[in-house]
């Protein structure tokens, strides 16, 4: 057993809080071996506060060592004060007074990456959820938001460029060398939003004129090596604000916004006001090191954290068991960004597959919690998919009930009723409703309760009194803690398309009851159903399609995502088919009907590269695996590479006419279209490959050989390092080594493809890898390039039989819980989904997660993990 149990925090117990912070003054002394921090905090009691004789009570981290605390200039003995697990607790303290508190930290030695740290010489801070009580005593709490001034002080050589929240109001220069800058932050802010940063900085800078004319300097810093990978995320920053002017009616607020790249960071990074934290990976971006998806992903990161200064900064979050509020709202907001920006229909495909994959993996798993949880240990564990992509879908069926401008009007009440508090998803949704005037309490079901809802349709055509009848039987499987769930209020889009293609009927339906039927005049021709358009709800929808039916919508909805469903419905069905031969020791075969609808995609030239990417693509075996009742991952393996290379075989010509038509010789651009031309040509170079004849390696080589960007050129690296020509692979890998080992982000790139290569042998290779030079165990990005990799894509050998996969990533988690105890908890996730597989490997993986449990000092992170999973 672990030593101590840690707290369970329940969101009923929430107080308001019993003092507030007007003002916060910061001094940081920055040096090598130590950092010293004087707060000065202007305490006040909180007229709100239930109970008005409380005790002061501040978080502040054991590892921190308290030299000197005051209030109003009067130091305070030992005997005037209590310092207990996490906390300084202070009696009989005036009504308003000063606290001035210095606190030594050793932001060197300091490697969870949570306060204040050191990332390859530079000082940095992060500061959400509960960071910023490792850097001083304070009630590190959202709802208590104050005015922060901070002044650095640094060694002016090493650390030219300071950097706090805010404007830059004050400097100078000491005689030792050392230099400083004052920075004052005018808005009220949450403790989770306060950040410094302090390094010798490149800077890309920038202008943005906000619509009612205000300049904005726009200022972007990395190492100096990184300084020509700028240019994206400073293009993205500003369309993302010239997008929330014009969609949300937002502006910006400050007179600079600084976004500053970091290659050691646990997320992606960090909505700080006005001094954003970014992971190298989320804002680095150049044509030869990055990767058409990495280009996405940094638009959307850049957009995400610039979206926070309204949804999450100027208008917080109470308490942290509301953190859908902001994460949920805004990523909504980047996913329409991002769909305005690209590919609607190819960004709601990536949304939706993310989604169903690994959102309700997690909604069927020990951890399952609601979008607003009730109850945890360590709110780290809370930032998940759920909370993320599920809350964005609830805020999406928001906007879908109300229509954009309903909706458009509801955020701006939201925004002006709320600005400069801390609040709740209940005021987001009331919002809605007072604009609205529609009465949300029961679609405030989707917030409180866990699980992926399942939607059972059936329908009935009565030919003479032209009728369509249609059935609709919503159910939602319990979850931790739920046993019995109440039916959900939900928006269904759809359209009945007659056996011809015609559309006969579109709209969308509510959905209030268990069971609800809708009836439909007028409908000449037996029509078949196009449910849950664009995916207009998060369930799981049942309807008994024949075949023949799904591949009448794959050629002729209207919806562009509900055709890409239709005939991933159909790959699914017919992958479970051959699952089910597999295991029966039958022959798979491969659907004739599947490799026309195929062949006819690949022929038709009009339709969009982009959309027959998608639609080419078989399902993951993540995903399979998510649908099946019992995971087999041998079985499911088997399918699907028998599908593939039978597809591959049989529309050999048509994959090199798709390869021949999208390479196209084209400069370099990160647009949708060619985006999308390169998506299908490295799908159908992979398909070629798959055939294993030999010119299709060749052809692979050829491309990387001559490529000018890195899509291209790891598309085809990947192929061929995956391949059994062992002596072509070992050549690529070596060169490609060569040829990157001083880019950090394509090393991550090289461990990966290794650690996903599904052929014999895999365990030993990331065993040998995690001892190369380029691996280090203290940065979240390698870990998640080789560890993550191995335990999400290489199905087939982290679930060895022999329970070796589970041993070597149990072995990781314990040793990176002393260390890292974020990344640990969250590198975990694979074991926490034993249940689902076979009574062998269920048991292997239980015998790791027991080995945790009786390990003598686990984190509250991992604590918490292991123990809901063995539950
Ligand atoms: N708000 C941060 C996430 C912080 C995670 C803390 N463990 C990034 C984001 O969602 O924008
Ligand atoms: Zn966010």
């Amino acid at each position: 057993m672990s030593v101590k149990q840690p707290n369970t925090i329940y969101l009923e117990d929430y107080q308001p809080p019993a003092w507030l912070i007007s003002h916060t003054k910061l001094r940081f002394e920055l040096e090598e071996e130590q950092t010293l921090v004087r707060a000065q905090l202007s305490i006040q009691s909180n007229p709100a506060a239930r109970d008005k004789r409380m005790p002061l009570e501040l978080f502040g981290d054991e590892g921190m060592e308290l030299c000197r605390l005051s209030i109003d200039g009067q130091i305070l003995e030992a005997c005037d004060y209590q310092r207990e697990a996490g906390y300084l607790r202070i009696n009989n303290v005036p009504d308003t007074f000063v606290l001035e508190c210095v606190t030594r930290l050793l932001p060197h030695e300091n490697t969870t990456l949570e306060g204040l740290y050191k990332s390859d010489g530079m000082f940095c801070t992060q500061c959400e959820a509960e960071g910023f009580r490792r850097i001083t005593f304070f009630p590190d709490r959202p709802d208590v938001m104050s005015v922060f001034s901070t002044t650095l002080v640094a060694d002016k050589c090493l650390y030219p460029v300071l950097l706090s929240n805010g404007n830059p109001v004050d400097s100078g220069e000491d005689d030792d060398g050392r230099h400083w800058v004052t920075w004052d932050d005018p808005w009220p802010k949450p403790s989770y939003l306060f950040a410094l940063v302090a390094g010798d900085l490149a800077l890309l800078e920038d202008s943005f004129t906000t619509l009612s004319g205000r300049e904005v300097a726009l200022r972007i810093y990395a190492e100096r090596k990184d300084l020509d990978k700028l240019d994206y995320a400073m293009q993205s920053l500003k369309n993302a604000m010239r997008w929330d002017e014009e969609v949300y009616g937002r502006e910006y607020d400050l007179d600079i916004y600084m976004i500053v790249a970091v290659d050691f960071f646990n997320m992606g990074a960090m909505e700080n006001k006005g001094l954003n934290i970014f992971n190298t990976s989320c804002v680095l971006a150049h044509p030869l090191t990055t990767t058409d998806q990495g280009f996405q992903r940094v638009e959307a990161v850049v957009a995400h954290e610039y979206f926070h200064n309204w949804s999450g900064n100027r208008v917080t979050c109470r308490d942290w068991f509301q953190l859908s509020l902001k994460e949920g709202f805004t990523v909504f907001r980047d996913a329409e960004f991002s769909a305005d920006m690209n590919s609607r229909t190819v960004k709601r495909i990536e949304d939706v597959t993310l989604l169903r994959t690994a959102q309700f993996a997690e909604d069927s798993s020990p951890m399952a919690h609601p979008v607003r949880p009730e109850s945890y240990m360590e709110i780290s564990n809370f930032y998940t998919l759920t909370v993320y992509e599920k809350g964005a879908e609830v805020v999406r069926m928001l906007h879908t009930l109300l229509g954009a401008e309903l909706f458009r009007q509801g955020s701006d009440l939201y925004f002006e009723r709320h600005d400069g508090q801390a609040v709740t998803t209940d005021d987001f949704v009331a919002a809605m409703e007072t604009v609205s005037g529609r009465d949300l309490t029961q679609f405030k079901r989707w917030y409180s309760q866990a699980g992926t809802p399942r939607l059972q349709v059936s329908d009935q055509y009565d030919a003479r009194a032209c009728e369509y009848r249609l059935t609709v039987r919503q159910s939602c499987p319990p979850s931790p803690g739920q046993d019995h769930k109440q039916p959900y209020h939900l928006p269904l889009a759809l359209g009945l398309v007659a056996e011809d293609g015609t559309e006969l009927y579109a709209g969308l339906l509510e959905l209030t009851g268990e069971e609800q039927e809708f009836c439909f005049d007028n409908i000449k021709q037996c029509p078949v159903p196009s449910l849950l358009r664009g995916f207009s709800a998060p369930v799981k929808l049942e309807y008994d399609y024949s075949d023949a039916q799904l591949l009448m919508l794959l050629r002729h909805d209207t919806d562009g995502f509900n055709r890409w469903d239709a005939g991933q419905r159909l790959s699914i069905r017919l992958l479970q088919e051959q699952m089910q031969r597999y295991r029966d020791g039958q022959p798979m075969v491969c659907s004739e009907a599947l490799i026309e609808a195929w062949r006819q995609l690949l022929n038709d030239t009009a339709l969009d590269p982009a959309m027959l990417a998608q639609c080419l693509r078989l399902p993951s075996e993540a995903q399979l695996s998510e649908l099946a009742e019992q995971i087999d991952v041998a079985a499911i393996h088997a399918a699907r590479e028998f599908m593939r290379t039978s597809l591959a075989a049989a529309l050999e010509q048509e994959w090199l006419q798709a390869y021949q038509r999208c390479d196209t010789n084209e400069l370099y651009a990160p647009d949708a279209d060619a985006v999308g031309r390169r998506s299908l040509k490295n799908l159908a170079l992979a398909y070629l490959v798959a055939t294993e004849r030999e010119p299709w390696l060749a052809l692979a080589r050829q491309q990387y050989q001559q490529s000018d960007n890195m899509t291209d050129q790891l598309a085809a690296f990947a192929l061929v390092a995956h391949s059994d020509d062992r002596e072509t692979a070992e050549e690529l890998l070596q060169a490609f080594y060569q040829q990157w080992q001083h880019e950090s982000l394509v090393m991550n790139q090289w461990l990966s493809v290794q650690a996903s290569d599904p052929r014999d042998g895999a365990l030993e290779r990331v065993v040998a890898l995690a001892q190369h030079p380029v691996f280090d165990m203290r940065n979240p990005n390698k870990l998640r390039a080789l560890i993550g990799a191995f335990c999400g894509q290489n199905a087939q050998h982290f679930h060895a039989e022999d329970g070796s996969g589970y041993a070597w990533l149990a072995g990781w988690i314990l040793q990176l819980d002393q260390q890292n105890p974020q990344i640990a908890a969250r590198l975990l996730t694979p074991l926490t989904r034993w249940k689902r597989y076979d009574p062998v490997r269920a048991g292997q993986m239980q015998v790791q997660l027991q080995r945790m449990m009786d390990t003598t000092e686990l984190s509250a992170d991992v604590y918490e993990v292991v123990s809901k999973s063995l539950m």
